[in-house]
């Protein structure tokens, strides 16, 4: 059989604010370099690549409420939400290449604009649900999801350059896979609002095959949305990905992370993917940084219909002696 073999329409977005370590902006253009175009069309995906967004510096941009660069993040994200609309409008799946997860606020913001309600699968160490009041670090790649639930609203402190930001995520429909670094408040927040979250130790329990068939039961228990993939490559565990600006050691394998596109992808519901946090800078060798990058090139193959049995094209026939 073939998987659905849609297109990808790919927006890079080289940004860094939602932390502190440079480097990840870098993350785009080395994903291309390592051919990711090239051999989604091989594999029989229509690509389109929108290129990258390019962001405003703004200056100042004092801390709020103890986050730093909120005006940035959220003027970078008003443009990655319409960048990802238009992409939507074009007919593709999204692909975006970031940057930090605090990109997740656009790219989703975006996607649900243009599709409607969604299904996110959120493959993280962390869970990203932190409020400004609530977090330790003040980095906002740590924030995003607060600002997207619906049901967090009341908590959530208005923000500059945020006004454009509404809620669009139901608690209900994400799930959490990976997650072995959560925060107090993070941990109490995913209990209050009943949110479904695989850790490590359910990965461990369960096997990967099964948390993707709970994964997509869970989510289709209402309706069958459209898929937003928002995958952390500090998901895998650092000795894969050790690029990465807050590896935690314990995480998925190769095969895991793999197995996860694969089963999206045979869902035909896979409508977005936000690829984000590989920072070539963070790697010690040479070594590091290509293993981290040709993970992540191979977890959006996974997406688009790559298989580890092989592929054919539709059209394949074999040569007449
Ligand atoms: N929970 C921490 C924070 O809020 C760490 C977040 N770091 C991440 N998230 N890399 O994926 O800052
Ligand atoms: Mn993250
Ligand atoms: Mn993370
Ligand atoms: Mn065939």
């Amino acid at each position: 059989s073939h998987p659905a073999q849609r297109s990808a329409g790919i927006i890079g977005a080289p940004f860094s604010k939602g932390q502190s370590r440079g480097g990840v902006e870098t993350g785009p253009d080395k994903i291309r370099a390592a051919g990711l175009v090239d051999r989604l069309q091989q594999q029989g995906c229509a690509v389109k690549d929108y290129g990258n967004l390019t962001f405003e510096d703004i200056v100042p941009d004092e801390p709020v409420r103890g986050s730093r660069r909120v005006r940035a993040v959220g003027s970078a994200n008003q443009r990655l939400s319409e960048a990802v609309q238009a992409v939507k409008k074009d007919g593709h799946t999204a692909v975006m290449l970031g940057g930090d997860h605090s990109l997740a606020m656009g790219s989703i913001h975006g996607h649900a604009a243009a599709v409607g309600p969604l299904s996110v699968v959120w493959v993280d160490a962390h869970a990203d649900v932190n409020t400004p009041l609530t977090s330790y670090t003040g980095n906002l790649h740590g924030q995003p999801m607060s600002y997207l639930l619906y049901e967090l609203q009341s908590k959530v402190p208005a923000l500059p350059n945020f006004s454009w930001m509404k809620p669009c995520v139901s608690s209900q429909d994400l799930v959490y896979i990976g997650l072995r670094d959560v925060d107090p408040a993070e941990h109490h927040i995913l209990k209050l609002l009943g949110v479904k979250a695989f850790s490590m130790s359910e990965v461990d329990q369960l096997g990967v095959a099964r948390v993707m068939e709970e994964t997509c039961d869970y989510l289709w228990d209402r309706a069958k949305k459209p898929i937003h993939l928002s995958y952390d490559i500090d998901a895998i565990d650092p000795s894969v990905t050790p690029a990465t600006g807050t590896p935690v050691v314990g995480g998925l394998t190769y095969r895991e992370g793999l197995y996860i596109t694969e089963h999206l992808c045979q869902t035909g519901l896979l409508s977005a993917v936000d690829l984000v946090e590989v920072n070539a800078l963070r790697g010690r060798t040479e070594a590091d940084v290509h293993s981290t990058v040709s993970t992540a090139v191979d977890l959006l193959l996974g997406c688009f219909g790559r298989l580890r049995e092989g592929n054919h094209l539709p059209d394949y026939s074999l040569p007449e002696p």
